[in-house]
């Protein structure tokens, strides 16, 4: 069969540029990762305030020095509105809403996932410069959207984090 000359440039262009973002996803995914944030974790959003875990919002440090951070994200904040976690540790969210869908952007870093009612979202990453982020919700969720934001603070010293984060 006969293909035009200028025919295959553009099906040999069209080919390689598949082939870069397939090579751009899969490079992302293990250098940065990139992970989908969901567990597939269900929650009934009805019960998220009054929840064993999401009711009672905060961080945990655990014996191998990494931490889990449980939040509510509502309209309009997340809770704790400031978080600590250690540098240099694995640091897992854990996030539930009891209204609808909110954004959870760390800025300047890739902590960023979608929570969605009657879902946990979860996912971990490692902070390797202590200071202070902004937390903001990037899915609009209504007329306070814009005021929607949280203050997370990476500690050099991890002892400084005392059960004061709720
Ligand atoms: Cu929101």
């Amino acid at each position: 069969m006969h293909v035009d000359l200028y025919e295959r440039i553009w099906m040999w262009g069209a080919t390689a540029i598949i082939v870069v973002f397939l090579i751009s996803i899969g490079v992302t995914t293990f250098s940065q990762a990139f992970v989908p944030p969901s567990h597939i974790e269900t929650i009934d959003p009805d019960e998220v305030r009054s929840h064993s875990e999401f009711g009672e919002p905060g961080v945990t440090i655990h014996a191998d020095g990494s931490a889990t951070v449980v939040v509510q994200a509502i309209m309009y904040a997340f809770l704790p509105r400031e978080i600590h976690v250690p540098r240099g540790q694995p640091v897992t969210f854990r996030i539930a809403t009891p209204d609808l869908i909110h954004g959870f952007q760390i800025a300047q870093t890739n902590g960023n996932a979608m929570v969605v009612p009657g879902y946990v979202t979860q996912f971990t990453t490692v902070f390797e410069e202590a200071g202070e982020y902004l937390i903001v919700c990037n899915e609009y969720c209504g007329i306070g959207h814009h005021n929607m934001f949280g203050t997370l603070i990476v500690e050099e010293n991890p002892s400084a984090i005392t059960g004061a984060e709720r």
